[in-house]
């Protein structure tokens, strides 16, 4: 059974056995979440990200995909990066986005992380809506299968905390 927590701060001052950063495809790092990681998190983090794109994604971690490095000084074991969809108006990539969530569930069952932190993957630079990438967030863990213990959402602001608080009264 796994237990939804919801808190409002900076992902990169959490404890947890994993943290999950929405990265982008080239795993070099970026802005928003992903810069903070970095930063906080060290050099550690990126030379590994650099020996995986050398070895295993040299063109890129495709969108909806996750993998796992060291969290380097963070409070943390491993980081899992994904890297969620751009949003469009144009075109309904929400599986894709519930595929960050799912796939970065499948990784930490992987190292047998029983704690696992998220941010609102794609709502950033990224644009998604947070109303609906809060619900597909909330739906996908409630729907994931998984033996993580406790799914936190990290949400950075107050709006986006209540987002995902509306999501989890609903249907609870
Ligand atoms: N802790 C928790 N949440 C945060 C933090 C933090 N320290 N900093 C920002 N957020 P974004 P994306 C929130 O843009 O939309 C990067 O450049 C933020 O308020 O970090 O998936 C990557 O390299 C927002 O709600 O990620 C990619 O190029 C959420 O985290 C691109 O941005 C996600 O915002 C990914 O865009």
């Amino acid at each position: 059974m796994t237990t939804i927590t919801l808190v409002q701060g900076d992902i990169t001052r959490q404890s947890a056995d994993a943290i999950v950063n929405a990265a982008n495809s080239s795993l070099l790092g970026g802005g928003g979440v992903d810069g903070a990681i970095h930063r906080r998190g060290g050099p550690a983090i990126l030379e590994e990200c650099r020996r995986l794109r050398a070895s295993k994604y040299g063109k890129g971690l495709p969108t909806g995909q996750a993998v796992a490095t060291t969290a380097g000084d963070l409070d943390a074991r491993w980081v899992i990066h994904t890297v969620g969809p751009v949003h469009s108006t144009t075109e309904d990539r929400s599986a894709l986005l519930a595929s960050c969530y799912r796939e970065s569930l499948r990784v930490a069952d992987e190292l047998g992380a029983r704690t696992v932190a998220f941010p609102a993957i794609s709502t950033g630079v990224y644009r998604w809506p947070m109303d609906d990438a809060a619900r597909i967030a909330v739906e996908t863990v409630r729907a994931t299968d998984t033996a993580v213990e406790e799914v936190r959402f990290v949400l950075f602001d107050e709006r986006a905390y209540h987002a995902f608080a509306a999501q989890l009264e609903d249907g609870s």
